[in-house]
């Protein structure tokens, strides 16, 4: 409802009527979608029943080009700004596993988390700035906020910098008047996350408004156990910004308040957008007509008194009450609109129930027919007989039973060898694949795998290895006008290590910057950053750090392709810096904890600084995220200086072999390859001969299986990391000796040598007593060798 603009009073009753609509197609929505759930169509439902009057206000200050990062309640949002019908909505609660008819996860997600489509199939960039745009919701509550964090501040960037005012960039920003709007439940507030990103984006001063939908629980936990002074608006008030000093613009409303939500997000938009001027409203006194989820009763936990009081303050019945009270419609027009709704969330409901079950009825029908060809005459037509009748008369048949159903029937006809069968079983190889690209596609896209290496080519000149870096982070920032560098003291000072020494002073602060200690909101705001188009090279000064941002690392980027199905990509690269230094927060490398959680990254473990810069020159030729973790010890070491920087290019997932060996094969990667060379060159005075192997990365791993070609050639094998026993090295060891066929090659027991299980100790003697020392590892191939040729390697000790 505009407050500017004057319009005639039919114009404005159709908005407020069209509006009435929407909230009681989404009120039904709720409804409908609970009994779904209950009735076992669907697995589960969470719902925005109570949440409608100020999501419908919220959508009407949403434009093109702007943002949302938010949680499960906002169907009502996404019904009215048209990027979700109700039919998509009630597939994504049957889990319907086509974009076509589910295009928010393809049926991936459970219902009630939204997202539109930033990326074409054919991995271009669809135009943002012309249209509405949802980052991907995830379920841990308060996730949303660190990606807000780089939404709003993608705007400001766009804004501030004038190399991006050119029409190459026109599809992502109008000039960075995009608002980055972000929901969050009142109890979800309690997160550290939350904290973190209202800090950052006060700071930066960035066009991010905040809802937060205050229902007074967080599932039963009151909000006098969440928030201090059980109340965030007045928790927040420090943050007020004033006539000397920016920060935030607090508003307060209440949910039911139609008029004065519409009023108070035309005001915050308006602010937020023009001045970015970071904004919060707390929309309180919101209900929660069906309690929390379709997991629990709030029955169980409000008192008669609250509930009643929900009854009453309903903001549906709220805004009808407002609708008569100003006579705007009549009562017989309301209730026309009401019961329309309920018909038109009936008939969506059936279509989504029904174009979810067609394909599956197909798939069932053509399977069963190939499994009764196949047992007819066997024998075993009998032992199948239940099942099929099961699959075919099932009121909610899954894709799995049919599997299961021709997995029995082959293992039954094992014997036999039919047509039929060899039909069967090619029918099951193809549904799996069907299935693969259902289910199990696009964790990664794989784009970067097809970029072609360049050489590095080199002067005659030796420098130290931040020299390198420097270098080709300036080549980067030359010939990407979208890649931007941030970090604590990435900026001014030019990094801990001085990799970006000079940097600022030459791009500017909007293209290299300093952050807060912050390292979630790092990641959060590379994550926002990079689905807007930029190309963010976030640091986290130390890799033993990167724990803090873990969290946001695993449940946001590394599932974003996955959960999108690749309709949502954010390039972010992470460059961070570690393996052994000093001390037990300096010198960490828990690689195991990386590659475990962090599947859908690309985790690069470059040797030395060009291998590093090589890595990153590499990412930026592809759309998809990725740590690179440089070498700690390394910044001083002499390295001979490439000449073709920003250009020469590390391909992922290629070892090097850096030397050739035939007794023992040790597979690494990072620092320990210089020490595995040093143990080399003893084993070779004292007749044993090691093949070195940098795997160069960890994900992807070897993509060519040419470790193993090394062990057929040694048939031993010792997998060297500065990980914890049975991480990265028990990693590498199931690659080569299960997945590449490895075990088959070896005539000794396959080794590992890795770092103790505690954290490192401070020092020089610290070091050596709890990582794999030059010692350790000739010592490790002196005992294969010794157990293979006592003879020739007696014992040492
Ligand atoms: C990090 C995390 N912890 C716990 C949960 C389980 N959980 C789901 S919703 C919820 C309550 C959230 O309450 P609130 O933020 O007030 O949002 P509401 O559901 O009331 O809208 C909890 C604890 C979760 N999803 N994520």
């Amino acid at each position: 409802m505009s407050q500017k603009k004057e319009i005639s009073f039919e114009e404005f009753k159709k908005e407020v009527l069209s509006d009435y609509r929407i909230v009681n197609e989404s009120r039904e929505a709720s409804l409908l979608g609970r009994k779904e759930v209950l009735s076992g169509k669907a697995k589960f439902g969470i719902f925005g029943d109570g949440k409608e009057i100020a999501q419908i206000a919220m959508a009407k200050a949403f434009k093109h080009g702007d943002f949302r990062a938010g949680y499960y309640r906002d169907q009502t949002f996404m019904f009215a700004i048209g990027e979700l019908s109700l039919q998509e909505w009630f597939a994504g609660l049957y889990a319907h596993a086509d974009l076509a008819a589910e295009p928010t996860s393809a049926g991936r997600q459970m219902g009630g988390h939204y997202s539109t489509q930033s990326v074409n199939a054919d991995g271009t960039w669809k135009n943002l700035a012309a249209k509405y745009n949802s980052s991907s919701d995830i379920s841990p509550t308060g996730g949303q906020m660190p990606r807000l964090v780089g939404l709003a501040l993608a705007s400001k960037l766009f804004r501030e910098n004038k190399g991006l005012h050119t029409p190459e960039f026109e599809k992502f920003t109008n000039k960075g008047n995009e608002i980055g709007f972000g929901t969050i439940g009142d109890a979800s507030t309690s997160e550290g996350l939350f904290w973190e990103s209202i800090n950052a984006a006060g700071v930066m001063q960035i066009p991010m408004l905040i809802s937060v939908w205050d229902d007074g629980y967080g599932i039963s936990v009151p909000k006098k156990y969440q928030t201090t002074k059980g109340d965030i608006y007045e928790a927040l008030k420090g943050m007020q910004r004033d006539k000397k000093t920016p920060g935030y613009e607090l508003y307060k409303v209440k949910a039911w308040d139609y008029s004065s939500l519409c009023e108070t997000y035309e005001k915050a938009a308006e602010l937020c957008r023009t001045e970015h001027v970071p904004t919060l409203i707390h929309v309180e006194e919101v209900t929660q007509p069906q309690g929390h989820s379709t997991s629990g009763s709030h029955e169980r936990y409000k008192s008669p008194e609250r509930l009643q009081w929900e009854k009453d303050f309903d903001g549906i019945r709220k805004m009808r009450e407002w609708i008569l009270k100003f006579a705007i419609a009549t009562e017989a027009e309301l209730n026309s609109i009401e019961e329309t709704a309920k018909e038109v969330v009936k008939e969506a409901r059936n279509k989504a129930w029904a174009a979810c079950l067609e394909p599956i009825k197909q798939e069932i029908a053509q399977g069963t027919a190939l499994i009764l060809a196949t047992v007819e005459g066997t024998g075993y037509a009998d032992a199948v007989a239940q099942l099929i009748t099961e699959l075919k008369s099932a009121k909610d048949p899954a894709r799995k039973d049919l599997v299961i159903a021709i997995r029995k029937a082959l293992r039954l006809t094992r014997n036999e060898n039919s047509d039929t069968r060899t039909a069967l079983l090619g029918f099951l190889k193809e549904y799996e694949e069907t299935n693969r690209e259902r289910y199990d596609s696009h964790l990664y896209t794989n784009e970067v795998l097809g970029i072609s290496p360049v050489q590095a080519q080199y002067d005659d000149e030796s420098v130290n290895g931040h020299e390198i870096l420097r270098d080709n982070f300036d080549a980067i920032l030359s010939k990407y006008p979208e890649v931007v560098i941030f970090g604590e003291d990435s900026g001014k000072l030019g990094g801990v290590n001085q990799g970006l020494e000079n940097m600022q002073k030459k791009y500017g602060e909007e293209r290299v910057f300093d952050t807060g200690i912050r390292e979630a909101t790092i990641v959060g705001q590379a994550i926002g950053l990079a689905l807007r188009g930029l190309r963010p090279i976030a640091e986290i000064q130390y890799l033993d750090y990167l724990l803090y941002a873990v969290q946001i690392l695993s449940d946001d980027l590394a599932t974003l392709a996955y959960r999108t199905k690749g309709t949502q990509r954010a390039p972010v690269i992470i460059r961070t810096r570690g393996h052994r230094l000093e001390g037990i927060w300096h010198s960490g490398s828990p690689m195991g904890m990386i590659i475990n959680s962090l599947r859908g990254i690309y985790v690069c473990v470059p040797r030395n600084m060009t291998q590093a810069a090589g890595f990153y020159n590499t990412l930026l030729s592809a759309h998809e995220p990725a740590i690179v973790i440089e070498p700690l010890n390394s910044y001083r070491l002499k390295e001979k200086r490439p000449f073709n920087m920003g250009e020469f290019k590390v391909p992922l997932g290629i070892p090097e072999v850096l030397r050739e060996g035939k007794d023992v094969t040790i597979v690494t990667y990072g620092p320990l390859c210089r020490m595995a060379e040093q143990a080399g060159q003893q084993l070779e005075a004292d007749n044993i001969s090691v093949e070195i192997i940098d795997v160069q990365t960890l994900l992807p791993f070897d993509i060519n299986h040419t470790i193993v070609e090394s062990l057929k050639k040694t048939n031993r094998v010792l997998f060297l990391d500065e990980d914890v026993k049975g991480g990265a090295s028990a990693f590498m060891m199931q690659k080569v000796l299960e997945e590449q066929g490895g075990y088959q090659y070896l005539d000794s027991a396959p080794r590992t040598l890795t770092g103790k299980d505690h954290r490192p100790a401070y020092g020089s003697d610290g070091d050596f007593f709890s990582k794999p020392s030059v010692e350790d590892i000739y010592d490790t191939v002196y005992a294969i060798m010794n157990e293979v040729d006592p003879a020739s390697h007696p014992d040492i000790y």
